[in-house]
Order: C-alpha cells, then sequence, then structure tokens
C-alpha cells in the first residue's frame, strides 16, 4: 500500500473519517450528515473540499494565533527536520531549539518561572503537573496534602486525569471520573448564575466557595487549585474583577499551589501575553500549550515556579518525560511562532485596537431579540441567546439553539463554536477591523435566520 492513497473525493474521505475517525462528536450525528473535509487554509479563511470558502472564527480549536499559511514556520520546519529531526532530552542531552526556546519562555513569563517542561498537549501538561504538585508535597513532608480542587465547568483536557481536573459532568460520566482526590467548586459564571448580585459581590461568592471547600475538607489535605483565568471551552467565562485576587489570598493562606491553566488564555488571545498579567496571578504553575505553535505541530509546555523547583530540584531523579519532550522540530516552530508575534506586534493589536473594536461591534448584538449578553477580552468573545432576555431564562432543551446557529453560521460561510447556546469566538490575532466586519455581518444573518427558526423573530 502507498503511503498516501491519492483520493479525490469528498465523499471517500467521508466514508473513511467515518469508519475510522473522531474525537469530540456526536456519532449518530455525524453518520446522518457527513464530516465537512477541510482540505486548505490561508490567512483567516479555511477552504473545504467543495471549494468553499468560510471565515474561521475559532483559529481552529482556539490555537492558531499567527493566522493560516505562514511559510516562514513551514521553512523552519523543514530546515530543523534536515538538520535535527529528534533527539531527545533524556539523559543529560539537549539541542538547540529546546534551550533557546526555554530561554525566550523564561523571558516571556512571569518572573517566578525560570523553570520549563514540555509535553505534546495541554491534556499531558496538566498530567504532569498533578505529578509535580504530589512529589512536591511528599518532598515537604506533608503528604496528606493530596487533593487538588478544580472548578464545574473547568476543561483541562482528556486524559484519566485531565479530565478529573476538568468539571464537566458529561466527560466524567464516561468513565467514572473524577478519580479520587479532585473535586470541583462552582464556577464564576455572573450571567448564568449569578442572578440578582453585582458582578463583584458574585465575583466574592464564588471565591468563598474555596475557602468552605477547603475548611470541609481540611487545609492540611489540599495540594493544589487550578483554574482556567477564563474558562474556555465552558463558554468563554470572564470572572468579575473581585475573584481571582481573592482566589490568591485564599491560596497564599492555606500554603496551597496554584496553578493557571493558559492553554487558551495564553499567547495573547486576550491581548495580554498571558491572562495571569492582567488578572494579576501569581501561580505556582502555568500551563501553555495551542497558540505556543499557533497549532502548526504539537507542543505544550509547563513553567514551573521557583518555589516548586527549588524543591523538585533537589531530590535527584524526576522519573517523568515523554519521548517527544522538548522535540526539536516544535520548538523551532515555536520559536518562529513567537518571533511572528512579536515583530507583527499582535498582541497589542488585539489590546488596543481588535479586541476593542471586536466590544464594540459585539455590543450591536445586545438589540437582537435572542441575544442576553456579549461579553470579550482582547479576541476570545461569547453571544449568549436566551429564551427570555428579562429573566436570564435558557431555552429548553439548552444546547439546540446553539447547534441551530452554528449550523447557520457555517452555511453562511463562518465556523464559530457553540457550547450550550453560547455562541463562542476565538479568531486568530491577525483579523483586522475589516475581518471582524465581516463576522459581525455573517453573525447578524445567522442569529436572524437562528431566531426566525426557533420563533423569536
Ligand atoms: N486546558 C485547557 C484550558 C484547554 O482548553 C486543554 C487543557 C487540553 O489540551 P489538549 O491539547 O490536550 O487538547 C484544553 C483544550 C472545545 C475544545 O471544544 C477545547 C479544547 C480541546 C478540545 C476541544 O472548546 N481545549
Amino acid at each position: 500500500m502507498s503511503a498516501q492513497p491519492a483520493r479525490n473525493s469528498t465523499r471517500e474521505w467521508q466514508a473513511l473519517d467515518r469508519a475510522h475517525v473522531h474525537p469530540f462528536t456526536d456519532h449518530a450525528q455525524l453518520h446522518k450528515v457527513g464530516p465537512r473535509v477541510i482540505t486548505k487554509a490561508e490567512g483567516t479563511h479555511l477552504i473545504d473540499s467543495e471549494g468553499v470558502k468560510l471565515l474561521d472564527a475559532f483559529a481552529g480549536l482556539w490555537c492558531v494565533n499567527v493566522g493560516y499559511g505562514r511559510k516562514s514556520i513551514a521553512e523552519v520546519a523543514y530546515k530543523q527536520l534536515l538538520e535535527l529531526p529528534y533527539y531527545n532530552t533524556f539523559f543529560k542531552t539537549t539541542h538547540p531549539p529546546v534551550a533557546e526556546l526555554s530561554r525566550i519562555l523564561i523571558d516571556m513569563t512571569p518572573k517566578q518561572f525560570n523553570h520549563v517542561f514540555y509535553g505534546q498537549s495541554g491534556s499531558d501538561a496538566n498530567d504532569t503537573i498533578v505529578r509535580m504538585v504530589r512529589s512536591y508535597w511528599n518532598l515537604k513532608k506533608q503528604p496528606k496534602k493530596k487533593t487538588i480542587i478544580a472548578r464545574t465547568n473547568g476543561y483541562h483536557g482528556s486524559t484519566m486525569v485531565a479530565a478529573s481536573l476538568g468539571g464537566m459532568s458529561y466527560m466524567h460520566e464516561l468513565a467514572d471520573l473524577p478519580l479520587p482526590g479532585f473535586v470541583h467548586i462552582r464556577q464564576p459564571y455572573w450571567y448564568g448564575e449569578g442572578g440578582d448580585m453585582t458582578p463583584d459581590a458574585f465575583g466574592k461568592l464564588c471565591a468563598q466557595a474555596l475557602e468552605d471547600k477547603i475548611q470541609e475538607l481540611g487545609p492540611e489535605n489540599i495540594a493544589a487549585f487550578i483554574g482556567e483565568p477564563i474558562q474556555g471551552a465552558g463558554g468563554v467565562i470572564i470572572p468579575p474583577q473581585t475573584y481571582w485576587p481573592e482566589i490568591q489570598k485564599i491560596c497564599k493562606k492555606h500554603d496551597i499551589l496554584l496553578i493557571a491553566d493558559e492553554v487558551i488564555c495564553g499567547f495573547g488571545r486576550t491581548g495580554h501575553w498571558f491572562a495571569s498579567e492582567y488578572y494579576g496571578i501569581e501561580a505556582d504553575f502555568m500551563t501553555l500549550a495551542k497558540g505556543i505553535t499557533s497549532g502548526y505541530i504539537p507542543l505544550s509546555a509547563i513553567m514551573v515556579g521557583d518555589r516548586v523547583a527549588d524543591v523538585l530540584g533537589a531530590m535527584g531523579d524526576f522519573a517523568h518525560g515523554f519521548t517527544y519532550s522538548g522535540h526539536p522540530v516544535a520548538c523551532a516552530v515555536a520559536i518562529e511562532n513567537i518571533r511572528i508575534m512579536n515583530d507583527e506586534k499582535l498582541v497589542d493589536r488585539v489590546k488596543n485596537e481588535t479586541g476593542p473594536y471586536l466590544a464594540k461591534r459585539m455590543q450591536e448584538f445586545l438589540d437582537h431579540p435572542l441575544v442576553g449578553e456579549v461579553r470579550n477580552l482582547g479576541l476570545m468573545g461569547a453571544i449568549e441567546l436566551v429564551k427570555d432576555k428579562k429573566t436570564r431564562k435558557t431555552f429548553d432543551p439548552v444546547g439546540d439553539t446553539g447547534t441551530i446557529c452554528r449550523d447557520h453560521c457555517f452555511k453562511l460561510g463562518l465556523v464559530m463554536r457553540a457550547t450550550r447556546d453560547t455562541m463562542l469566538i476565538s479568531p486568530p490575532l491577525t483579523w483586522t477591523k475589516a475581518d471582524i466586519d465581516e463576522w459581525a455581518g455573517l453573525t447578524k444573518q445567522a442569529l436572524d435566520l437562528t431566531a426566525k427558526e426557533v420563533g423569536k423573530a
């Protein structure tokens, strides 16, 4: 059999996909309609196997920060593949790309981070952090400190440990999760759960849930708290400003490690290199993936704070690592990706130009009969679709309206993601005001068609 079978029809690819592939998919639905086959991408657009062009308002899966079709990234990968396609970083060896990327990451992340560990995905990075957290407390002679507190509706990945950290009940059901030692507190979702409270009061209430859980289980048993600065997959849930300072205080008070999962928020998505800077989070670990290579090749990195690194570093052999930890091609791609972001000042542009412009265009949707709330930070935003704007009453069942709207977007040539009945946007950071205008026009049409379909026009 040849390595690359020459197939060229949508139907053949769909049949192969149906028979053999597919993460995170409703299989019954997929079999009915067949997958869309994406064959190419350029700049801000995808092209499918029928030649249809789609505006990608989701940057792949929250990751293609520098946009598609970057020749310089392809060239760097090609050169690295010829020079040193693979070597490991085990047994006292290293190579230039991993050494250089480490220096860059340490220089660009908050000052407490002077050590990096590499993986392939956000999931294995979070798994690794849990191993480090447990090792840390064992070495500190506090072996009872094992429980990790996370949030309902948080997302941290799909391995057994990462899905246990996550607070998605439908993921827990799949495999009897969470594993022992992982507990969850409420999320700071003001629009959905804040009722008549002010956002600030609600933010404090949600942080108090951490204090309550610590008291319930005993501070001597709590190892760490993990959170995404802004929840991504859970629906772009932007916490009230009072939330993170309180969480930080509570972690300090009870000597609990703090993990900021920046897999989505990191690398400029919020208009800051890392959302931890924006919220003043002083984390002990930062999980990085996605935007670190703009998704061109898999890579994740864990930034390990000095407090933990000093203890782990003294233990001798930390018996943990992956074949592809610090893969030279992935590291070379990450270096080029970060160079592009710096040279094109993408983070400043999101903060000062496109983020505020997206906010302005999103505000216009507030007049729409379906739209209860819009929110964004930088180029990460959400539009809440509700049955009753006044009472924030949701549709019943929740989820159908979001799916209808997402399907209309697709038909109009726009890729958006729906979580429940919330439409999410997270485009490449290269988007211009003109791209935002194109998005706003298509979104308005999709919202109108959805309103008609659900009887709200
Ligand atoms: N942490 C966060 C905050 C994430 O968003 C992961 C960890 C896991 O990364 P990997 O590379 O193992 O997938 C993620 C991933 C969605 C969706 O539907 C989001 C993610 C992955 C797949 C789908 O929004 N985020």
